[in-house]
Order: C-alpha cells, then sequence, then structure tokens
C-alpha cells in the first residue's frame, strides 16, 4: 500500500499538463507520415494497436511512461495478481477483499502467482469438464431421454453482460445442436419472449448469482422454475446454479449441479470463473473455454511487462489517462468492426464504469482529478449511418477505440466490385480512424472537419475463443491499471446500492408492508406516476 499515491501527487502529471497545452496536431498537413504510422504500434496476443492517430509524439510517450513508473503501476497490478487486498479504501469500512480474477486462467503454468486461488479455479474446471461430459454422453439429459440442446442463463450486470458478449462473439463456434439464452431484466416481457422461443424440455437453466440474493436473478428464478412445473416438468432436473460459496442458493438439493466462485472475483471481472463457464463451455465446448482461458492468460502476462511499448493494456491505460486527464475528454468509444462483439461494448461499459466511476481515492478523501470517461459504443459500419456525425463534426470531442480483424468467422463472403464485404469492412474502420484524425479543410463550415480526432485501431486476424480471450483481459486489464494510476478501488460499487434501497421500499410500499409518509416524495412519486399503493 505503500505506493498507493494520489494522481494529483504524481510529479509527472506537470510535466503532462504543459505538454497538453500543445498536443501533436494531427490534422496538419503530413501529420500522418508511413514512418509514423510504423512506429505508433504495439503488438500483443495477436493484437496489434495502430496509435499514430492520437495527439502525442515521443515525448509525450516517454512522460506517460514515467507517470506509470511514478505510480508505480506494474507493482501494483503483479500485487493485485498475488492476492493483496486491493479492494479497499483506507480508513473507512470497505469491502476489504483480494482481486484475483486473473487467477482464474493463470492454470497453464505450474507456479501460479495465487497458488490458492488458482487450485480453486481448477477444481471448479474440473466440475464443469466432468458435467459437460455427462451432458456428451448422455449421462445427464432430460425425463424423456433426450439431450438438452439448450442453456438459459439467468443472471443480471456482472452475471450476464460478460458472458452474454462473449456468447455472441463466439457464436460461429458453438457446437452442434447446443444454444445459449439469456434472461436478465426483471421486466416480465423479457422472461417471457425468451421462453416462448423455448423447448423447455430440452433447456437447462442456469441461475448465476454470486451473492444469491439479487431481486432480479431470485425473481427470474421462481418464474422459470414456475413454467417448468406448468409444463409437468421438474426443476431440480432442469436448473444448475453457479453461486458464491456459501450463498443461500449453495444447495445442492435444489440443483441438478452447482458450481462456485469465489468473493475474490468480482461480478464485472468474472466471465472467465465459471459465471461464464459453464453456459460457455456448454455452447462451446470444454476445449473452447480453455482457449479463451489461455488468451486472457497471455495477455495477463503481457500486462506485467514494465514498458508501455511491450505491455498493450498499460499502453492503452495511459492514452486513455493522457486524452482523459490532459487533453481534458470525458467520453471513450468503443466501436467494434464486428457484428460478433455486437455486446461486447455493453459489457466494458459495465466493466469500466462500474470500476471507474468513482470519486473517493483509495486514501479515503474526496479526488480532485477526473476519473473513469463514459463508455460507449455500437459495432461500426452501422454507426457510421448512425451517430458518427457527431463524431466528426459536433462539439465534444469523443476518443475512439475501433476494433477489427482481417479475416472474417465463417469466411462465408462475397465480392463485389472487387472487394470482399470483410475488406469493406476493414477499409470502412481504417477510413474513419484517418478521417477522425486528419478531418479535411474546406470552405463552407458546414462541409469542413476539425480533425485532431484522437483513436486507435485495434486488430487481429480473426476473432476466435483465444483472441476473445485476449482481448477481454486486455480491457480488464486497462481499466484495473488505469484505476490504480487514479488511485481509486476500481473493484467495489457502492454507488448502485441506494437506488436498491429506495427501490425495496417503494415495492414494500406496492405490497402494502412500508408505510412511506403522507407529505413523502416517494409517496408523491408513485401516485404521479399512477402506481398503486398497499393492497
Ligand atoms: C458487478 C456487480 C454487479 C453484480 C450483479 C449481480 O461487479 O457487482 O453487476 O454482478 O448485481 O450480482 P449477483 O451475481 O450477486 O447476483
Amino acid at each position: 500500500m505503500k505506493n498507493w499515491k494520489d494522481f494529483a501527487a504524481l510529479k509527472t502529471g506537470q510535466r503532462l499538463a504543459a505538454l497538453a497545452q500543445k498536443p501533436y496536431n494531427l490534422a496538419q498537413p503530413e501529420s500522418l507520415p508511413p514512418e509514423r504510422i510504423a512506429a505508433y504500434q504495439a503488438s500483443a496476443c495477436g493484437f496489434d494497436l495502430l496509435y499514430a492517430t492520437q495527439r502525442l509524439d515521443d515525448e509525450v510517450l516517454a512522460t506517460l511512461q514515467a507517470l506509470a513508473d511514478e505510480a508505480d503501476l506494474i507493482e501494483q497490478y503483479k500485487a493485485m495478481k498475488r492476492g493483496e487486498i486491493m479492494n479497499r479504501i483506507i480508513g473507512h469500512a470497505s469491502e476489504e477483499r483480494q482481486v484475483l480474477h486473473t487467477a482464474c486462467r493463470d492454470i497453464f503454468s505450474d507456479t501460479p502467482l495465487a497458488p490458492d486461488a488458482t487450485a480453486q479455479a481448477k477444481e471448479q474446471l474440473a466440475k464443469l469438464k466432468e458435467f459437460l461430459a455427462d451432458l456428451d454422453s448422455g449421462k445427464l439429459c432430460n425425463e424423456n431421454g433426450e439431450s438438452f440442446t439448450t442453456m438459459l442463463q439467468v443472471g443480471i450486470g456482472g452475471s450476464d453482460l460478460g458472458p452474454r458478449a462473449l456468447y455472441f462473439a463466439l457464436e460461429k463456434y458453438r457446437q452442434p445442436g447446443r444454444s445459449a439464452k439469456f434472461i436478465a431484466n426483471v421486466d416480465p416481457d423479457d422472461a417471457a419472449a425468451v421462453l416462448a422461443s423455448l423447448d423447455l424440455s430440452r433447456t437447462l437453466i442456469n441461475v448465476v448469482s454470486k451473492s444469491g440474493t439479487t431481486l432480479e436473478t431470485r425473481t427470474n428464478e421462481e418464474l422459470v422454475r414456475a413454467a417448468l412445473t406448468e409444463a409437468g416438468l421438474n426443476p431440480a432436473k432442469h436448473l444448475v446454479a453457479v453461486t458464491g460459496s456459501g450463498s443461500i442458493m449453495d444447495d445442492p438439493a435444489r440443483y441438478l449441479a452447482a458450481f462456485h466462485m469465489y468473493d475474490y472475483i468480482g461480478g464485472r471481472y468474472s466471465v472467465t470463473s465459471m459465471v461464464g463457464g459453464v453456459t460457455l463451455g456448454f455452447a462451446f465446448g470444454y476445449d473452447a473455454f480453455i482457449e479463451l482461458l489461455r488468451g486472457a492468460n497471455d495477455m495477463d502476462r503481457a500486462a506485467e511487462q514494465p514498458s508501455i511499448h511491450a505491455n498493450l493494456p498499460l499502453l492503452m491505460a495511459m492514452l486513455g489517462i493522457w486524452n482523459r486527464n490532459f487533453l481534458g475528454y470525458n467520453t471513450v468509444a468503443v466501436l467494434p468492426y464486428s457484428q460478433a462483439l455486437l455486446r461486447f461494448p455493453a459489457h466494458l461499459q459495465q466493466c469500466d464504469m462500474e470500476s471507474n466511476g468513482k470519486q473517493v481515492s483509495r486514501l479515503g478523501s474526496l479526488v480532485t482529478w477526473k476519473t473513469g470517461p463514459i463508455v460507449w459504443g455500437e459495432p461500426g459500419t452501422n454507426g457510421q449511418h448512425a451517430f458518427y456525425q457527431l463524431l466528426h463534426q459536433g462539439t465534444e470531442i469523443v476518443p475512439t477505440e475501433f476494433i477489427g480483424f482481417r479475416c472474417s468467422q465463417y469466411g462465408r463472403d462475397i465480392t463485389v466490385k472487387g472487394t470482399t464485404s470483410q475488406q469493406k469492412l476493414v477499409a470502412n474502420m481504417l477510413a474513419q480512424s484517418l478521417a477522425l484524425a486528419q478531418g479535411r479543410d474546406q470552405e463552407n463550415p458546414n462541409k469542413r472537419f476539425a480533425g485532431n480526432r484522437p483513436n486507435s485501431v485495434l486488430i487481429a486476424e480473426q476473432l476466435t475463443p483465444y483472441t476473445m480471450g485476449a482481448l477481454l483481459a486486455l480491457y480488464e486489464n486497462r481499466i484495473a491499471l488505469q484505476g490504480f494510476c487514479w488511485n481509486i478501488n476500481s473493484f467495489d460499487q457502492e454507488g448502485v446500492q441506494l437506488g436498491k434501497i429506495l427501490a425495496d421500499r417503494l415495492l414494500g410500499a406496492m405490497a402494502g408492508v412500508q408505510e412511506l409518509g403522507k407529505q413523502s416524495s416517494e409517496l408523491a412519486l408513485l401516485q404521479a406516476a399512477g402506481m398503486e399503493v398497499g393492497k
């Protein structure tokens, strides 16, 4: 903890602030010569980051490295992986936990950094392997002796977003006759629509909740149990659970199989635990899930390199700090040129904003510097026909992260006017990168592009289980490294509590078990919204 320093206390920050007075001008003629494009690249685990289109030069890069060194980011990252208590606020009640999602994938070495956590991960993986083998062999089947074809994951937040994003990303790798569906929202229409699309008799329901107490998940579990019973099926033969060891859901009698996750894995960092493993393993097979873990583990190892030139997560973290804290941009758009990554920005939205949307430093005082930006995104090229207008000509500058692949997943393509659709996809991504950076001068102000919109391109050969794992860990590590730099606790989420407490009071009033004051805003709001109070 002695290396936990407030961001404002980092001396290198002053040098960066001075350099930010005159950042590299991407809009000047010849701003992107081939030498710059060749030099401003970094690679890891099959990904190349092209960042010549960021507003920086060698001096800024060297100073960002100095900032990372002064903040001791890599030592903090390694301490996290070894199991130091990183989830804490000094001097105040806080979660006081280890942060060991990286241990879930540190399964390939004989000397894992956090041996106890990795041993637990391996135990769960062995259980998963056996469970999947029993499904494959028909030992586990439905009441009619038929195989299960669908897994319905019921969970929300961290118990939904990552697994769902990765399922869509890798659907191409589905095993024959296997698919997954998801219910998260307590919106009954979500559940109704999903249930209507299923053959419940051949569906396994995977209820995922670390706490075992989440309102939405408990409600949806009841709803699915009722639907099974109504269909004449036995819930105990269709439900599996992933939950925290010792949680209220940790009850083998109620489930066909139960898997554990542990309090040292935060929900939004839990995809590579059983939270993602059970559904992804069911859909893609055990080996594909291990490949995903291998990609994540390789990226975790790359994140230990001290040099930003050899450490992609660190480089991306520092580029983000430059844009956020020194150039003053409030938001980041993540724009995958891959339809399969449709839900990946939604996962990052949670992973980044729930982690780094904080205003108290780990030393317990209010921060005086900006922390996490607003993260959002949609796949291109669709976005080009939607919101890119603002990216190019709006008054808000939005640093942009493009993600693309040289090859498609299915390899089924068509050549029209001399190029394939995949080529069109990648060409559009690269064109957007150039257009945002360089802009275009024009007499007509309405047709002018100012340029100087910082962006980078992350490109790999193909979206596979391995590259997906690496991409996931790249962002997870980027987020953690930025949190260390801002000296905030990226691993708690106190900001989601107040709304839950108020919702409980409103629900209590609707159910007639909670008195709300006659003059209270709560009662007035319920009445104004036309909701009935009491029974
Ligand atoms: C993630 C958050 C949160 C959590 C959900 C679901 O980091 O903690 O999104 O994952 O609230 O919680 P349970 O898994 O306990 O149901």
